[in-house]
């Protein structure tokens, strides 16, 4: 029988399961990868789960979030960090070689093997054929000790590229145009895999900028084959011996298919502060804009950065804004500086930054008050900027880079004609900024250092029968683990403080959450649709655990924050919120194997809810947690 791409490779790694729609498969896991600002709780997991040496066939530490050094955080967790890779057998991205995807797609990534990465945009690798999953740092901690990573087996969805892009129209205008059509959570439960004739015209950059952006969908992941292309980018990266040929059989089937025909595209733009919120560039031409910001893991490729420069060439960025520009690894800037495009950068007056997230993440680069900044990232949340009241929009390099000289939003196709950039036959190899796991003699001497930033993670007691308490906060539709922990230079160094960082939960929201949490003892939170979409961070479930909240009732969960609420012992409750109230005192019944009962005491009245969690769910939360059911299991 014919098999897509995505049911061969889960056929070589599924354990456990049927693949079938909605099921639980559990997947071996052949590669890790980590970043600094999930990295340092995911390690001290990984500590708890008392295995001493990883058990992937690789596993990569980077550090690329938390650059910004105000004080000693965040340079103590990168110490921490990588003595802890030392110790247990990681590689070690140091700190300025840049963004962890970007990174693993050049050095690490393999056609054909499945990576779990913690953080939501791991699925960049998918752009050379790879199965790769953003998920919870306990979930990755668990895969370096062995432990398979289950999940419900999702939709295939072909995506069918036909034709060409015209000029000027490129790779981020591809994604933009799906958001466009599916919204932020039309990927939820589903995979993405590209097909058609359209594929052979992207390279491997311009893929790999749609699979990692494909996260905005909500999708588990999204993967292109590994072909001709691949393999010439392989052999210029010199790592020819990481090819193989995997491509989905003739007359393969999918669950369904979407079909974009790219010839017809044109340069796209969302607009705040949702990635779905998708219209042509054309219709908000003129509109000015105070700052540019080029770079993250969606656009910092060298194709991206070559692109940039050869624009901006000769001209100089106007001066009602400032353009500041992250490079997405150290490989990308030493072709730059080799090939003396760096210079157009520079002469234009470009403020580049270090290779890392950066502005990205609100790690600096925040926006003046009430200002407008376009961006070539993947994500336009409110306040991600650093700036709350910054109107974010985001866009292709090319719309970036012309909007800079022109100082409003231009349609690059009124700028003439669009350079012709050359890739180079063979990338620079810079191995000095990765260093490689100790054989286990020498690993297992090391010493773990660790800051006084660093607090041990907290211990959570197992879910009781009955859950009572008030419902502390209502929300919307789509909250983000953004609105729920939020992230920016002043919040991130508490990242492996879970005591600090909990101060800060919703605290764009509701800044009085938190010492109603605590007066309250904890509660319910309430949400809509699709709550907990975006990043992976694992901090939106455990720091609200911490202020003592038992449950969270939504209409419907996004895929990676409903596994962090289980994992850390938060019932995730499926039900119509319409009529709860802020206040409300509920009562919930917990025989998880028989079904759940919500009773609301203060209207008087029962709420029909159902939970989703599968066996090993309902195992998981009635142990407390992933790790006391990984630490019982592994005692057994
Ligand atoms: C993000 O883009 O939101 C992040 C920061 O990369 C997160 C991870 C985190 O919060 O540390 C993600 O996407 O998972
Ligand atoms: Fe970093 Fe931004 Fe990419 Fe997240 S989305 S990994 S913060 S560059």
């Amino acid at each position: 029988m014919s098999k897509n791409l995505v049911e061969k490779i889960f056929e070589a790694h599924v354990v456990e399961g049927r693949m079938e729609t909605g099921n639980d498969v559990s997947l071996r896991i052949d590669q890790t990868l980590t970043q600094d600002a999930t990295g340092t709780m995911a390690y001290l997991e990984f500590e708890a789960i008392g295995i001493l040496r990883v058990r992937t066939e690789l596993s990569v530490s980077y550090v690329d979030h938390n650059t910004l050094q105000t004080d000693f955080r965040n340079a103590d967790d990168h110490r921490f960090l990588q003595s802890v890779a030392s110790r247990y057998g990681l590689y070690f991205s140091r700190p300025g070689n840049g963004i962890c995807h970007q990174v693993h797609l050049e050095r690490f990534a393999r056609p054909g093997k499945t990576l779990l990465g913690s953080d939501s945009h791991t699925p960049t690798a998918g752009g050379v054929g790879m199965v790769a999953i953003g998920a919870g740092g306990l979930n990755v901690a668990a895969a370096m000790a062995g432990e398979p990573f289950t999940l419900k087996y999702p939709e295939i969805v072909g995506v069918k590229l036909t034709g060409e892009l015209p000029e000027w129209v490129s790779a981020k205008d591809i994604i933009l145009e799906l958001l466009r059509r599916v919204d932020v959570k039309g990927g939820v439960g589903k995979i993405f895999e590209y097909f058609g004739p359209g594929v052979k015209s992207l390279d491997v950059p311009s893929r790999a900028t749609i699979t990692n952006m494909g996260a905005e969908t909500g999708a588990t992941t999204s993967i292109f084959p590994s072909d001709e292309i691949t393999k010439k980018w392989f052999e210029a990266q010199g790592r020819a011996d990481a090819w193989i040929l995997l491509e989905a059989d003739e007359g393969a089937e999918y669950d369904d298919v979407i079909e974009i025909d790219l010839s017809e595209l044109e340069p796209m733009i969302a607009m705040p502060h949702s990635p779905g919120n998708v219209k042509p560039v054309s219709e908000v031409a003129g509109m000015e804009i105070q700052q540019i910001a080029i770079g993250s893991c969606t656009n910092s490729s060298l194709r991206d950065m070559k692109m940039v420069a050869n624009i901006l060439k000769g001209h100089t960025v106007a001066e009602n804004l400032q353009l500041l520009i992250n490079p997405g690894s150290r490989q990308v800037v030493e072709h730059l500086v080799e090939s003396g495009e760096y210079n157009y950068l520079v002469d234009a007056g470009a403020r580049i930054l270090e290779n890392a997230c950066g502005p990205c993440i609100g790690m600096g680069g925040a926006p003046p008050s009430g200002s407008v900044t376009l961006r070539t990232y993947n994500r336009n949340f409110e306040g991600r900027s650093g700036t709350k009241d910054a109107m974010i929009m985001l866009a292709s390099p090319e719309v970036a880079a012309v909007s800079a000289i022109k100082g409003v939003i231009t349609d690059p196709r009124e700028f003439g004609k669009a350079p012709n950039i050359e890739m180079p036959d063979r990338f620079v190899i810079t191995k000095n900024m990765i260093i490689p796991p100790l054989p286990p003699e020498k690993a297992e001497k090391v010493e773990i250092i660790r800051g006084p930033n660093i607090r041990p993670l907290p211990e959570f007691p197992p879910l009781p029968e009955v859950l009572e308490g008030e419902v502390l906060l209502k929300v919307g539709d789509n909250i983000t683990t953004d609105h729920i922990m939020p992230a920016g230079a002043r919040i991130l160094p508490l990242r492996s403080n879970i005591p600090e960082i909990s101060k800060y939960v919703y605290s764009g929201v509701d800044p009085e959450f938190y010492s109603r949490a605590m007066e309250k003892g904890g509660g319910f939170i309430v949400g809509g649709e699709n709550y907990g979409q975006g990043s992976s961070r694992e901090h939106a479930a455990i720091a609200p655990k911490y202020l003592g909240i038992k449950a969270v009732l939504a209409k419907s969960f996004s895929r990676i924050h409903r596994s962090n609420l289980i994992n850390f012992g938060i019932l995730p409750v499926i039900c119509d919120t319409e009529q709860i109230e802020q206040g409300d005192f509920l009562e919930i019944r917990t025989a998880l194997r028989s079904g759940i009962s919500v009773f609301d005491r203060t209207k008087g009245e029962e709420i029909p809810a159902k939970h989703d969690l599968s066996e090993k769910d309902v195992e998981i939360i009635e142990a407390g947690g992933l790790l006391p059911y990984i630490r019982r299991r592994n005692k057994a």
